[in-house]
């Protein structure tokens, strides 16, 4: 059976092909990608807020975001650049311990992750509400690098990394989608891997 040479490299290392998404291949290294600069954080004036199709605004200083239950969830990256890494565990809180603080309205459909710098991403609520989705502080058991986010991001599961905002400072839910960053540079709304949805056009 013909096995492309990313096909090959994945059975090599042992991992079901069916893992690696078309056009993609796999990285053991874990690349660094965003737009601009590693913003400049500090803990102590830092805060997470959640606003929008919510009943109670929350706005959250890193020690109370900190204080709630945590998860430890497995995931597979896939960046639209076509690098795929594998089985990197991300520590953090699911999406639903935030939504359950905030109650979310039934006008609610979309999450905007908003990060530092004025950088967005938007999702269906269901995608984060999935098994799965959390915002991450910890990666391979060890603090999230800068480079990778710290001290807090989206981690995603099903979509391509750029929907996994880097430097999260909070999350607005919305009645009506609203194309991120990338989004508006011209990449796929949906961003499904499998489905190969890199770009709009
Ligand atoms: N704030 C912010 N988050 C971001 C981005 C960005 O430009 N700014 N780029 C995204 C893209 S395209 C990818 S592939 C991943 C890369 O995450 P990593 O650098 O931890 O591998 O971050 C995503 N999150
Ligand atoms: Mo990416």
């Amino acid at each position: 059976m013909f096995r492309s040479k990313a096909e090959k490299k994945v059975i090599d290392a042992g991992y079901d092909p069916a893992r690696l998404p078309p056009g993609q291949y796999l990285t053991e290294k874990w690349p660094v990608l965003h737009a601009g600069s590693v913003p400049h954080t500090e803990l102590e004036t830092w805060d997470f807020r959640v606003w929008g199709e919510v009943e109670q605004e929350l706005t959250l200083d890193w020690q109370q975001l900190a204080a709630l239950p945590t998860v430890e969830v497995t995931q597979d990256i896939h960046c639209v650049t076509r690098w795929s890494k594998f089985d990197l565990t991300f520590k953090g809180i699911a999406w639903r311990e935030l939504e359950t603080l905030a109650g979310q309205k039934p006008s609610a459909r979309y999450a905007i992750a908003h990060a530092e710098q004025g950088f967005t991403a938007n999702v269906p609520i269901a995608v984060l509400r999935a098994e799965g989705a959390l915002l991450a502080y910890e990666a391979d058991g060890e603090p999230l690098g800068l480079e990778h986010g710290w001290p807090l991001r989206l981690v995603i599961p099903g979509k391509y990394f750029w929907k996994s905002a880097k430097w999260l400072r909070g999350i607005e839910l919305s009645v009506s989608d609203k194309p991120g960053f990338w989004e508006r540079y011209g990449y796929h709304n949906d961003a499904d891997p499998f489905k190969e949805q890199r770009y709009a056009f």
